[in-house]
């Protein structure tokens, strides 16, 4: 099936490609600046993803990623406002890193400020050249408030993040490949591509072995080994147990699966 999903103008743009939803930030005029209706717009679109869609591809219209939070909407709010506007931006992020699909983001040009915050949430990220990475928030006064301060450290470590934040440091995409930003590395206008390769790849996975990833993994990396090993122990039967997991096996054994090898 392929057809527009869903639409938020001017804001979001959501196709379905056979099992793959492509989600675009479709903000460019502003960079895909971050404002309240697109957190709005995201998290509907991620609570909310079609059935048929097995993997997501989220990428950004025009010359950039995302320039981060919209600084415009920042002036009017008080204490208690920011606070709940932040509680916002995690209840869409979450629901980006915890939803029922594998989600692949496509980054080139500015990736900034909660522009990094949002393909930190994603589980897989390709890189254009172009990209690059900063937290401005330093610089501008502020904090991270969409999850960034959770996520970007498990990537590339508190003190690389406490860098960025403190002196206005940017990585470039071979930076950010190198310190853990992104997984795969391309080049310029090749990133859709590499994902979607990658999200039909990842879509035909067993759906409950996507499912541990996204829920058991990340929970189990941070629990102490024991309780750890133990929760491994039953997603790992209840994994197993599945029919889908009993015959892809069978497949194996009678040689109509795939063997693993070398890239
Ligand atoms: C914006 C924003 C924005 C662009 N909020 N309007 N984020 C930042 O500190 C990054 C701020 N933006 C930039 O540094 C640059 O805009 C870019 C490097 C991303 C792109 O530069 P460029 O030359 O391509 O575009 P531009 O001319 O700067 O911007 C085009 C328009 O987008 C312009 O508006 P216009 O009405 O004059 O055309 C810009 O004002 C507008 N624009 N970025 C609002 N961010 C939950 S906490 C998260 C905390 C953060 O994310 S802090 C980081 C904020």
């Amino acid at each position: 099936m392929t057809g527009t999903v869903a639409t938020s103008p001017g804001l979001l743009r959501a196709e379905l490609k056979g099992p793959v939803l492509h989600i675009r930030l479709d903000r460019p005029a502003k960079r895909n600046a971050i404002n309240d209706p697109l957190v709005a717009a995201l998290h509907t679109a991620f609570v909310n993803l079609p059935a048929e869609a097995r993997a997501v591809v989220l990428s950004g219209e025009g010359e950039h990623f995302c320039a981060g939070l919209d600084l415009s909407e920042l002036q009017e709010r008080d204490i208690p406002e920011a606070i709940v506007h932040s509680r916002s931006w995690h209840a869409a992020f979450d629901a980006i890193q915890f939803g029922r699909v594998p989600v692949i983001a496509v980054l080139h040009g500015a990736v900034v400020g909660g522009g990094l915050e949002i393909a930190a949430a994603a589980h897989i990220r390709v890189a254009e050249r172009s990209a690059y990475y900063g937290l401005p928030e330093g610089t501008r006064g502020i904090f991270v408030g969409g999850g960034g301060s959770a996520r970007i450290p498990r990537l590339i470590g508190t003190a690389r993040m406490a860098d960025m934040m403190l002196t206005g440091r940017v990585h470039d995409a071979e930076e950010g490949q190198r310190i853990g930003v992104t997984q795969y590395l391309v080049d310029d206008g090749a990133g859709l591509a590499k994902a979607f390769e990658l999200a039909e790849r990842v879509a035909a996975n067993a759906p409950l072995s996507n499912f541990a990833i996204l829920h058991a993994l990340p929970r189990i990396a941070e629990m102490a080994p024991g309780e750890g090993l133990f929760v491994e122990s039953l997603m790992s039967a209840i994994a197993s147990g599945d029919p889908a997991a009993k015959s892809r096996i069978r497949d194996f054994l009678a040689g109509k699966a795939a063997k693993v090898k070398k890239s």
